[in-house]
């Protein structure tokens, strides 16, 4: 299988932490996609209209997209695997915390393109400020009531991946402040050998 794949993106390293999870990710050839989206990458394009990463080009089909649909596609290959509950409220907890994660992610990388991408005369300071009001009252959740918690699932990735990639590209934000349950649960999700695996770069 061939992954289209950033070192930056959390939505890749999503992919690739379930896959170290799941013990498969030794079947996944990552071919680098980075590029913007006013100038996306071939590899990018050719795995996905929209001309986002990641996509998946599994053995015996066409490319798969977007993070959740891969995700939920590498669990279908292991029997008995628990990192997809296959049902009931384990399932909704994990898939909740997945779009919560991927949310943060969505959010801070919209920051992100307009930062980097737009003139500062075109950046508007409303709009990034409110995106990064979602970030905060994501982060707050999950210091909260929807702090991970059971068996390790996607919703742990997305959550670790999310948090991976402010450190990365909001290094100043400190959104460990005020935050020590999540703080503590992000030091746990830094020593998993998946985690190890997969640690993002600009
Ligand atoms: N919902 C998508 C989001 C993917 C996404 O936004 N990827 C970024 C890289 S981290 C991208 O390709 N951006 C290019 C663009 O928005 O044009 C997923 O979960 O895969």
């Amino acid at each position: 299988m061939k992954l289209v794949w950033s070192s930056a993106s959390p939505f890749a390293r999503k992919v690739l932490v379930v896959a170290h999870e799941l013990g498969i990710a030794d079947r996944i050839e990552t071919v680098t996609g980075t590029g913007t989206p006013m100038a996306p990458a071939e590899a990018t394009k050719a795995g996905n209209p929209l001309a986002k990463l990641p996509s998946l080009t599994r053995d015996d089909g066409p490319p798969i997209y977007d993070s959740a649909v891969i995700v939920q596609y590498l669990t279908s290959l292991i029997a008995d695997q628990t990192v997809l509950p296959a049902a009931g409220p384990d399932r909704w907890q994990a898939l909740t915390l997945e779009a919560l994660g991927d949310g943060i992610c969505e959010s801070a990388i919209s920051v992100r393109y307009e930062l980097a991408l737009r003139d500062e005369a075109q950046q508007s300071a409303d709009w990034m400020a409110a995106q990064m009001s979602k970030v905060d009252g994501a982060l707050d959740a999950l210091d909260g009531d929807m702090l991970p918690s059971g068996d390790f699932s996607v919703g742990h990735a997305a959550v670790g991946c999310a948090l991976g990639y402010l450190d990365l590209r909001f290094a100043d934000k400190d959104w460990r402040s005020g935050r020590t349950a999540l703080t503590a649960w992000y030091d746990g999700f830094l020593e998993r050998a998946s985690a190890k695996a997969t640690e993002p770069s600009a």
